[in-house]
């Protein structure tokens, strides 16, 4: 049995405003979140809005039209995989709960949307903090830390105590750093090196690399490119602690965690016979 979670992204964005594509777009995203899932994935991400740099917002009522579908078509077929809201709105989290979904993964750590937190406590959901500097149309303008990762702690720290003030169980709640959001190169690589130090908090690390930008500076590679680069980031992370995964490109990864976490946290012969 591993000890590290993968949760695949399955984004809903599409382009497409008619009934007909919405439905096979709809259905795009059940069969890749189904493929995520037969390739190691045993949470999957659905999100309706992008939060990449400069992303517009997008309304409510369009995020539900997006991500209810998908929900409901991976619980109907899926084979146990739980499900996870990428939203930062109270209505889009609520509706995902109610269809099946188990965990909010809110960008904002709940400064988007007043009426989040009691949702989450509702609803007994899992909730994912996740730091970021500023929103995503301008959280790229020279981003600045007195010490990175003490200030993301902090924050971190402070969020947790909101939510649990707020009723939701601190045994439900993960953190996230947050690369890409709001930090610039030297950032996401300080945040890598000293990840270990975000287990102080004494909740599950969740960390996304996922082919973002900091892999292409490096790399000089474009996104659909920079798989070795996110492979090599999330074993580190899991070597600095880290126990979540969320990531696009799931057979690689999943492979090469098995394989650090059978040389990081042996014996892994021992763990593996106790599973049924
Ligand atoms: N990154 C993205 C979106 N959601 N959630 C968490 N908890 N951690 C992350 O690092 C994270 C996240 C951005 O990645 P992507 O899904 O590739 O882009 P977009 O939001 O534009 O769909």
């Amino acid at each position: 049995m591993s000890d590290f979670t993968i949760m695949g992204v399955v984004n809903v964005t599409p382009d497409s405003f008619s009934d007909g594509g919405r439905y096979l777009e709809a259905q795009a995203a059940i069969e890749h979140g189904l493929e995520l899932e037969a390739e190691g994935a045993t949470i999957l991400d659905v999100g309706g809005e992008s939060t990449r740099p400069g992303a517009d917002p997008v309304s409510e009522a369009e995020e539900l039209r997006r991500v209810i579908p998908v929900i409901e078509g991976l619980i109907a077929r899926g084979g146990g995989a739980r499900i996870s809201i990428d939203t930062s709105k109270a209505g889009v989290a609520a509706r995902a709960l109610e269809a099946g979904a188990t965990l909010v993964n809110d960008v904002t750590a709940l400064r988007g949307d007043p009426a989040m937190a009691g949702v989450v406590a509702a609803g007994g959901a899992e909730l994912c903090l996740m730091h970021m500097l500023g929103d995503p149309r301008t959280m790229q303008d020279d981003p600045r830390y007195e010490d990175v990762v003490n200030d993301i702690k902090a924050f971190l720290e402070e969020r947790m105590a909101l939510a649990v003030g707020a009723g939701i169980a601190e045994e439900r709640i993960l953190i996230d750093p947050g690369i890409g959001f709001g930090k610039t190169i030297d950032h996401n690589l300080e945040l890598l090196r000293r990840l270990d130090e975000f287990l102080d908090l004494g909740r599950p690390v969740v960390i996304g690399t996922s082919r973002k930008s900091f892999l292409g500076r490096l790399t000089g590679r474009e996104a659909p490119d920079r798989v070795a680069a996110t492979v090599a980031t999330n074993v580190l992370a899991y070597e600095r602690g880290a126990r979540v995964f969320r990531v696009h490109d799931v057979a690689p990864v999943h492979d090469a965690l098995v394989v650090t976490a059978a040389t990081v946290s042996p014996p892994w012969t021992t763990r593996t016979s106790t599973t049924k």
